[in-house]
């Protein structure tokens, strides 16, 4: 006999109003074209995995090691989602329970570092992420921060100045990586000046782990001690993060996760992050990967060609980050006015922005939920378009009506992964 809150459909039983805005989340992400670097789509079964019955269960532990009972199914999704981990990276050791990528950046810190203690990380404000070392994060406020940054005249991450500051400062931790880099991270050089200065090196791989995992970014894992990543930007899984780790710190790093900083992992989520780390091993990812880099490509030319200015002049990966100070519109201004449009990206400063960050000079925009969209250049070319015309007239309503029309329309031929709602008769 069913209950009112079991079978198909209960939500909307239960709850229309949740139900009702979910389905209304699920239009607005068929209908737009998503540009946020740091999002994507994940498979419906991804979802389901995620809005299984594996979130009713408490499993403190690990493996086999567990302070709670009746783990027996838990148990090994865990050690699945794990081995998928270390073979997909080629890692010694895998953690998939830090609950997001600010707390698995934290164990790193918990294993490695004394409160007051020095390390060395990407400037915020050059591409780097609040928690490496931001003063209103934890990490900035518990331990001793140093940055290096990019230089002024390329846009790139100067490497000389990381070396000179690693010299001088002798950091016990490097991290590498961060949320704005539009180009290609040198992790040799990392492992090189970590080992110079006698560092533990860290690689922060969020934004990128999809490249690494499809064969489209060099990968850190095997030079880093240990390499951090959300699961849910271009990996392509649910919200989620995990280490990799060399076996030597294996035990030090499972423990700051638990007990250190967490207590039951969230098993729906391990559940998913192994769904999507198979997919990730499929043979459909590769070209996946490849393509969210020759759209960002694509893309940066097709803006370059409409006199935007990219820091760095443009792209190696997915992601894209415009100065739009020349256009005389703040980044802020442009975003809301490209939402309206259809177009959703985001504000960002840029290295030595004169702004501030909630109100800033530019816009962060990336290609892997395009792609897994299916999108190809000649879309692109039109994203262009549609982004050149509407950061021209941000004010306009009836443009960037008509424009995210368009954008709707063209939506219509890419179906979006995960995505079940049709309103097609
Ligand atoms: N918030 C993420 C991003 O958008 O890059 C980083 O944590």
């Amino acid at each position: 006999m069913r209950t009112s809150d079991t079978g198909a459909g209960s939500l909307a039983r239960t709850d229309p109003e949740i139900a009702g805005l979910i389905e209304a989340e699920e239009r607005r992400e068929r209908d737009k074209v998503r540009l946020i670097p740091s999002e994507n789509y994940v498979s419906r079964s991804v979802l389901e995995a995620t809005g299984s019955v594996l979130t009713n269960k408490y499993s403190e532990g690990y493996p086999g090691r567990r302070y709670y009972e009746g783990q027996q199914f838990v148990d090994q999704v865990e050690t699945i989602a794990v081995e998928r981990a270390k073979a997909l990276f080629g890692a010694e050791h895998a953690n998939v329970q830090p609950y997001s990528g600010s707390p698995c950046n934290l164990a790193v810190y918990l294993a490695f570092l004394k409160p007051g203690d020095t390390f060395m990380s990407m400037e915020l404000a050059h591409g780097g992420h609040l928690s490496h070392g931001s003063p209103v994060s934890i990490t900035g406020r518990y331990f001793r921060p140093v940055h290096y940054g990019v230089r002024r005249d390329t846009g790139r991450l100067d490497y000389d100045q990381a070396r000179d500051i690693a010299k001088r400062e002798r950091p016990k931790l490097i991290w590498a990586g961060g949320t704005a880099i539009p180009r290609t991270i040198d992790f040799e050089a990392f492992s090189e000046i970590a080992r110079e200065a006698g560092a533990v090196f860290a690689a922060d791989v969020a934004h990128i782990a999809g490249l690494i995992a499809g064969g489209a970014h060099p990968s850190p894992v095997g030079l880093a001690d240990v390499v951090t990543t959300t699961t849910h930007k271009t990996l392509r899984g649910p919200r989620g993060a995990m280490f990799l780790s060399k076996a030597e710190h294996a035990k030090e790093l499972d423990r700051s996760v638990f007990p250190g900083l967490q207590g039951g992992p969230h098993n729906h989520t391990t559940a998913a992050i192994a769904v999507a780390l198979k997919e990730a091993a499929g043979p459909d990812f590769p070209p996946y990967a490849r393509r969210i880099v020759e759209n960002a490509k694509a893309l940066a030319a097709a803006l370059l060609e409409r006199g935007f200015d990219l820091v760095s002049g443009g792209t190696d990966n997915h992601l894209i980050l415009v100065d739009l100070t020349a256009k005389g519109v703040s980044g802020k201004v442009a975003a809301k006015a490209l939402d309206r449009a259809g177009i959703e990206l985001n504000f960002n400063t840029v290295p030595f922005d004169p702004r501030k960050p909630f109100d800033p000079s530019g816009i962060r925009l990336g290609t892997p939920a395009v792609s897994s969209r299916g999108m190809g250049a000649g879309e692109m070319r039109r994203i262009a378009g549609w982004i050149d015309d509407v950061v021209s007239a941000p004010g306009d309503e009836d443009l960037g009506a008509r424009t995210a029309a368009d954008v709707a329309e063209m939506c219509r031929a890419f179906p979006a992964p995960g995505i079940l709602v049709n309103d097609e008769p």
